[in-house]
């Protein structure tokens, strides 16, 4: 297993969820961290509550341009980056494609295939150039399991999926690692979010279900960084153990 200390990540969407989750399990096994997302505040509390092997950097990953101001600017104990999770997404709605709002399809796109493509291309060469690096992305279920209502973001995280397969072909030879993290349901604010605020609504996904946590899923990416470097996971898919494939209609309650 890798040194945990040697760690220096990259987590995009550290804010909440699994991304907040994330960063705790590299800094609490050592490593160093660079944690971003859009909301200061909770960036510069996690800091406060993590210490200095934590560096808040406020990002959205659509713009490309901040990316790579970002990592110009980084202080020197942060910058040989080793380790890229690549977890900032979201799913908006999940209305019938003739339904759905365009407004909500453009801005699953821009952050979840474009802001993965810009994360990736901003942090690709100096890993290259070091000898050394793992692209974790957060994909999911839905990329490969079609549901209803999850047109566009099933979408989006197939593209996630073939996009590191395909990275994987380009990066043979550079011990340049990618892995594509495909969780079931996870309770975080994922839900909030794909129903714009609507405590109840949210909340009703998860009733009665045993899902996953954030947590859990930080586990899977710490152990898919900490194994030997010679050792590439692909693709590393996992569900509740009630769920089998799907959202809730696939799941036992
Ligand atoms: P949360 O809503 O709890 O967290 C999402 C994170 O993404 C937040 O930190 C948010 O930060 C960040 N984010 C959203 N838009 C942007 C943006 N434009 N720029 C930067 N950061 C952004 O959800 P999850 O933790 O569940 O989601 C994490 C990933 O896991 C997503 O890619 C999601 O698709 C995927 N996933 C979720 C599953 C689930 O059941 N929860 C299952 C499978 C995959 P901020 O708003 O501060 O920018
Ligand atoms: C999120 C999981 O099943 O709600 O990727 O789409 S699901």
């Amino acid at each position: 297993m890798l040194d945990p200390s040697k760690f220096v990540a990259l987590v995009t969407g550290a804010t909440a969820g699994m991304g907040e989750a994330i960063a705790r399990r590299f800094v609490e096994a050592g490593g160093r961290v660079v944690a971003t997302g859009r909301r200061a505040d909770r960036l510069a509390r996690l800091a406060g509550e993590l210490g200095e092997r934590l560096h808040p950097a406020e990002l959205d990953v659509r713009d490309y341009a901040a990316a790579e101001a970002l990592l110009a600017s980084l202080p020197e104990p942060f910058r040989a980056i080793n380790v890229v999770v690549a977890n900032a997404g979201l799913a908006l709605g999940l209305k019938p494609a003739h339904e759905a709002d365009m407004e909500d399809w453009r801005r699953m796109i821009d952050t979840n295939v474009t802001g993965l493509v810009n994360t990736v291309r901003a942090t690709l060469p100096g890993m290259v150039e070091r000898g050394r690096g793992h692209v974790i992305a957060i994909g999911s279920i839905a990329g490969d399991y079609p549901y209803a209502g999850g047109n566009v973001y099933g979408g989006t995280k197939a593209f996630a999926k073939q996009f590191c397969l395909a990275l994987r072909s380009d990066l043979v030879g550079t011990s340049v690692r990618v892995t594509n993290i495909e969780p079931g349901m996870t309770e975080t604010e994922f839900s909030l979010v794909r129903f714009k605020g609507d405590e109840a609504r949210a909340a009703s996904v998860y009733e009665g279900a045993e899902v996953m946590s954030g947590a859990d899923v930080a586990e899977m990416a710490f152990w898919c960084a900490s194994l030997p470097e010679h050792v590439s996971v692909a693709r590393l898919q996992a569900t509740p153990t009630d769920q089998a494939f799907a959202r809730p209609e696939m799941m036992r309650r």
